[in-house]
């Protein structure tokens, strides 16, 4: 049988998605967002992927708070800040989920995230979202029985988690990894660090070739999940909202690095008026 193709991601790979938007377009057009995390003291983490969804063009942009949600966000008082235990997953949701960002692993973040995952809109599951995959069999079933894959994004020691194995490990064959745990969640699996891994189920991989360690700092996973929810809720397919929301994320930080923006002292939520920069410019 021949190897199963692994190049480096070009925005070729995505430009299937990149549509210009009609001149009769509203924002009904471009999917709600629906984020959930936030638990007490890392409502932060929330907040920049509601952010980076709504610069990166999702019509609307609802976070739902997994700990006491806050008025509005001042920054942005765009999004819709409400508490995550009054939302109706099982009302078809126009647009995409994204679950984990500051979730916690509580008891009652399990089951915000057990009646998420319900949902059959698009979705992408990072951190705590993650972290509760590996802890809970019937949770891993509710994504791997999806029928569309969802997209998951662990760093390393998540990665870990979900193959219930070390670091070490993943980090020895990252192809390997990525491709195991795409096949073994059914879902298209990101391996973020230096040189993302972004797999299929059928074994199709890429390796991200943009960012650089500026990303190397708090937050900045959490806004890399809300500009591929952004992309999924316009309606790329999973695949290519995943090359792109990788591509785009680490050129934002490659382009401020080079603005001397970093490689030292990069905030995580400078990253999301570049990357809305360079999406319209693509
Ligand atoms: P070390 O230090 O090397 O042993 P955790 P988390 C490892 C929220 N946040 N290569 C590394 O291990 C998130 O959304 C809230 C190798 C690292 O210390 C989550 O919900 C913020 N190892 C929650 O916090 C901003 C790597 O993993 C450890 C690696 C917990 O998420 C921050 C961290 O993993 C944060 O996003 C690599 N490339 N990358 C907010 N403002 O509210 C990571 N590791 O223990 O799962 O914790 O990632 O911080
Ligand atoms: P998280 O650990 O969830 O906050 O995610 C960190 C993000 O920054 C991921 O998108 C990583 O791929 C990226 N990142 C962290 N360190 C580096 C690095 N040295 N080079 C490139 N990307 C990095
Ligand atoms: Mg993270």
């Amino acid at each position: 049988f021949p190897e199963p193709r692994c190049g480096l991601t070009q925005p070729s790979d995505f430009a299937s998605s990149l549509r210009p938007r009609a001149q009769q377009s509203h924002k009904g057009s471009f999917g709600d967002t629906v984020l959930v995390g936030g638990a007490a003291g890392m409502a932060g983490a929330l907040v920049l992927a509601s952010r980076a969804a709504l610069l990166c063009g999702s019509g609307r942009v609802i976070a739902a708070f997994a700990g006491p949600p806050p008025a509005y966000d001042p920054l942005h008082p765009e999004v819709m800040c409400r508490d995550g235990s009054h939302i109706d997953f099982g009302a078809a949701i126009k647009g995409a989920l994204v679950l984990g960002p500051g979730l916690g692993t509580t008891p009652s973040a399990r089951d915000l995230l057990g009646r998420a995952l319900a949902s059959e809109a698009a979705m992408l599951v990072d951190a705590d979202g993650l972290n509760l995959l590996s802890a809970h069999d019937d949770l891993t079933a509710a994504v791997v029985s999806r029928a569309t894959p969802a997209v998951l994004t662990p760093h390393p020691l998540e990665a870990a988690r979900l193959l219930k194995t070390e670091v070490g490990r993943v980090q020895a064959d990252r192809l390997a990894a990525a491709r195991t745990l795409a096949s073994r969640f059914r879902c298209i699996a990101v391996l973020k660090g230096s040189g993302t891994v972004i797999a299929d189920p059928d074994g199709e991989a890429f390796i991200n070739p943009t960012g650089n360690p500026a990303l190397a700092t708090g937050g900045s996973g959490d806004v890399l999940s809300g500009i591929t929810g952004a992309l999924l809720a316009q309606g790329w397919p999973p695949r290519d909202a995943a090359l792109g929301g990788v591509w785009i994320h680490g050129r934002a930080a490659d382009e401020l690095a080079e603005a001397g923006t970093g490689p030292v002292g990069l905030a995580a939520g400078e990253l999301i008026p570049a990357a809305r920069r360079i999406l319209n410019q693509l």
